[in-house]
Formats: structure tokens, sequence, C-alpha cells
């Protein structure tokens, strides 16, 4: 049993400086999917994705780019916004960190944590990488180099401002041993022994930093853009005065990758504490797309471009791999050879297929053929199976129930040769099969909302969850309109 609730979903907000690629694209997917089932549902849902618009780096892009920083970005958020649109991501709102709104919300989130004590002055020397604004004890660098991105760092040594980090290690080990917060189970153990093994504050201000928001306590300073970026999840509800942070807030789902859980999962959580505000339920740290088994990069020059993908396949195509082809936490391989095969194999032979088979055989049977029989094809689909991992977050399970079913249907043609069978017998098989069609568009809807809606049309059916189940009355009751095929096959 489901039960109606609201749902806010988020997914990182991406530096305005980057190319978007499908690992970007990805955990837009994955968000968007869960925002469309629990819409379905019936749940008040509010997702949220956004830019992350401040930092030494936009600045140097900026820079490089001959442009304003602001000019800079406004430019590169229309690419973003653009790729949302083509990829048919749903979300309800587009955070700017360069808004009024939030750097206001983050100057107040910051009065709140130092009116609680938790904000002190002191120097910090470290070494810093610019690339991925994150400052790394010796003992943390790889070969000398950032050990996340490989690049040079430098020695830094300032004043600044400092979270009391460590101060929440005790509570922080409490919650994560009473709640099951950061999927996958595995990304908890690592936060958590991070967590165990001794917490340093964290310096949360840059004097040298200018392209950001001051520092509400410190005129020479300004707020790291780590502090500022994470509290997009609030200034997005409207906070502290908006209806929206009455009405969603805590998150229910941060989808993020797992490059920044311990943002995510250790300071984050630190820092709404402090502040007195309730914590996200889940974290969904997701894996990486390597290119052929190798990382992504520029340097490289493999990075692949999702607007290239849906232009050459098809959003729905493109959205259906990037779920189907590997758990959300796991790392997986892209390669184009390993996408037309899920296209072919699937896209086409599996669910194309089913649906031009299940029309043409209904179309056949002519304008007043009635569709009526009893309910043998529906026990197939495995409903709870599917919910169960919906709600557990677990969409590429849930995806893969619904294939299930989809093949189940193709063998109920072959196995019944419903082409061959007459009277009776093919009303009753055209009430299964025709059903089955029915409920697979409202369940694929989130996943891929165009077939979705394309197989609803030809059945002349609402996509409505309410409807997810044969009718009782074992009568098909739509309007059907044969369309083409659904999805083309890939010539190789
Ligand atoms: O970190 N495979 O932004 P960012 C899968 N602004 N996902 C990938 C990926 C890959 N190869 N590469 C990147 C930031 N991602 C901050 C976030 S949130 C308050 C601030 C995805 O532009 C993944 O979701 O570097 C990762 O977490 C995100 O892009 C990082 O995007």
């Amino acid at each position: 049993m489901i039960t109606i609730s609201k749902f806010y979903i988020t997914t990182p907000i991406y530096y305005a400086n980057d190319k978007l690629h499908i690992g970007h694209a990805t955990s837009n997917v994955i968000a968007d999917v869960l925002a469309r089932w629990h819409r379905l549902i019936g749940d008040d849902v509010f997702f949220v994705t956004g830019s992350d618009e401040h930092g030494e780096k936009i600045e140097k892009s900026a820079a490089a780019a001959g442009m304003q920083n602001i000019d800079f970005v406004d430019y590169e958020v229309r690419k973003f916004k653009e790729l949302w649109q083509r990829l048919n991501i749903s979300n309800d709102c587009f955070i700017r960190t360069t808004e009024k709104a939030h750097e206001e919300a983050v100057k107040a989130f910051i009065e709140i944590i130092g009116r609680n004590q938790d904000i002190y002055k002191a120097k910090y020397s470290g070494w810093y990488c610019v690339h991925e604004e994150t400052f790394w004890t010796e003992l943390e660098l790889k070969n000398g180099k950032c050990p996340e991105c490989g690049r040079e760092v430098k020695i830094l040594e300032e004043d600044a401002y400092f979270f009391r980090l460590g101060k929440y290690q005790g509570r922080l080990l409490e919650f994560y041993n009473k709640n099951s917060f950061v999927l996958p189970p595995y990304r908890q153990k690592e936060m958590f022994n991070r967590i165990a093994g001794g917490l340093r504050d964290i310096s949360i201000t840059r004097p040298s930093v200018k392209w950001a928001i001051k520092f509400p306590l410190d005129q020479d300073q300004y707020i790291y853009v780590w502090v500022d970026a994470l509290v997009n999840y609030l200034s997005a509800l409207g906070w502290p005065n908006g209806a929206n942070f009455k009405r969603f807030w805590p998150p229910d789902v941060h989808v993020i990758g797992k490059d920044i859980n311990w943002f995510h999962s250790v300071v984050w959580p630190a820092l709404l504490m402090s502040s007195g505000l309730q914590l996200p339920s889940t974290i969904l740290a997701t894996g990486f797309w390597t290119v052929n088994n190798e990382k992504m990069s520029k340097s490289k020059g493999n990075v692949v471009d999702p607007i290239a993908l849906i232009d050459k396949y098809s959003a729905d195509a493109l959205r259906y791999f990037l779920i189907r082809e590997k758990g959300t936490g796991e790392d997986g391989s892209f390669s184009e050879d390993a996408f037309i095969a899920r296209i072919n194999g699937e896209l086409v032979a599996d669910l194309g297929n089913l649906v031009y088979r299940v029309l043409t055989l209904a179309e056949k049977a002519g304008e007043d053929a009635k569709f009526e029989g009893r309910n043998e094809l529906g026990k197939k689909l495995e409903m709870e199976k599917l919910e169960k991992s919906m709600e557990g977050i677990d969409i590429n399970s849930g995806l893969n129930a619904i294939w299930q079913f989809i093949r189940e249907a193709n063998k109920y043609v072959n196995e019944n040769k419903a082409w061959a069978l007459h009277g009776a017998e093919l009303s009753n098989a055209l009430y299964n099969l025709l059903e089955a069609c029915r409920v697979i568009s409202i369940l694929i809807y989130p996943f891929m909302p165009e077939t979705g809606e394309k197989i609803a049309a030809q059945l002349g059916a609402k996509i409505e969850f309410r409807q997810c189940a044969f009718s009782p009355d074992g009568k098909f009751s739509g309007k059907i309109k044969k369309g083409g095929y659904l999805f083309k096959k890939i010539k190789v």
C-alpha cells in the first residue's frame, strides 16, 4: 500500500563552467524518474535542480572566455536549461546561486550558526585544489596532487572563519547508528568510518575569492562556495519564510554523485544540526560513468555529450539506457555499442514490437471488435516488487520489473499464437494484451514520458496510477488508434 505524502527531491547544482555530460544527465534523469513516479502515485512533489555559480573556478573560466562573471554564468546556465528541457526533466524550480534571494538565505543561515557559537576565526593553511574548491591535508594528497582530480595543489595560508564540524561527531554517529541515511549502504559505512575517525573543523570563508557571497560576520571575508551551494536546498524552497519551505522541508532524497558524498552526508547534516533544521531522509550517492572503461575527461576528449545522443537516438532512449545499464549506486562503462544493443534488443525488440503487434492485431479485429476476457497476463506483473523498488529508491530494479512484464506479454503472444486466434479466444487474448500495453504505458511513463504518452494515445487511454491494473470487468474500453513504430532499429 502506498501512502500519499510530500516528496522533496533535488539534484546537485552543477558548476556553471561545466559542459554537462552523460554523468550529470544521469543524476537528473534519476531524480526526474523519482519525481514523476511520486507525482504519478499522487504525492505532493517538489523537484529542484540548478547551477552553482560562485567560486574561483567560475571566475577563472569567465576570465578565460573574456567575459564578465555574471554574463558568463548567464550564458552557461541557458545551456543547462536547454539540456534539461531536451531530456524532459520536470523540475519545479531551477535555483541559481547568484539569485538575490539565495544570497540572502545563505547569509541568514550563516548568522544562525554563528549565533549558535559554531563559527570562530583562525589561521588557515593547507593544500588547496582550485578545481575541486577543496583543501586537503598532506596525508590526503595523492603523489602530491589533488586526490580527487589529480591536478596541482597549492599551499594557502589565510585568515578564515571555521565551522565547528568536530563538535558534531557524536551527534552524527548517533544519527548514522539510528538511520539508513546514505544509499547504497556501503557508502553509509564509508562515511560512518570517516566520522568515527575524527572530524576536523572546516573553514567556511575565503578572504581572496571575491566572486562569492559576502560573509555577514566580517566584511573582509567571502563565503566558501560549498556552504553557499548546499544552502540551495533551502533557498529553493524560499527559506526562511517561503510557504514551500513549510510544505516540503526536509528533503526526501538528495541525488548526488559519489564524489560529493562527504559534503552531503557529513558537512551538510552537521550544518543543519547547528541551525536546528531537520535533516534530509536520504542521500542517494550515484556511481560514475566511464567511457569504454576510461575516466571521462576533457583532455582525453572522450566526454559524452547528451545532446548529441538525444539528437541521434531520442531523449527516451537515452533516459532508458542511463537507468537500465547499471544500478544507480554502481559505476558503469558507457559505450555507444552497448547503447545501440539496448535500443535494438530491448526498446525495439521487446517494447516496440509488443505494442506494434498488439495494436496490429486489435486493428485487424475490426472497429466493432470487443476485447473481453479473463485476466491471465495481469498476474505476471510483479507490482509489489516494483513498488518496493521505487519506494526503496532502487529505480534500476523498478525498471527491470517492468521489463520482465513486457517480456511476459511478448511470451503470451507467442505461446497463444495470438495471430492465429478467432472469435472469443482472440477477444480474450486481445483483452489481456491491450490491458498489458495500457498498464505498461502508465508504469513506463516516469522512465520514458514521451513513450508512455505515445502508447497511451494509441490505446485511447490515460496515464493514471489508479488505472494501473487490469480492468476488473474483463473489458478493454479504450479506443484503438495505431501509430508507427515507437523506436527505430539502428543499423550497425
Ligand atoms: O560538484 N558519472 O558540481 P559538478 C556520473 N557544484 N555522474 C557524474 C560524473 C560521471 N562521470 N561526473 C559528474 C559539483 N557527475 C557541485 C555540487 S551540490 C550542492 C554542489 C555528476 O558540476 C554527479 O552527480 O562538479 C556529481 O556529483 C556531479 O555531477 C558533480 O557536478
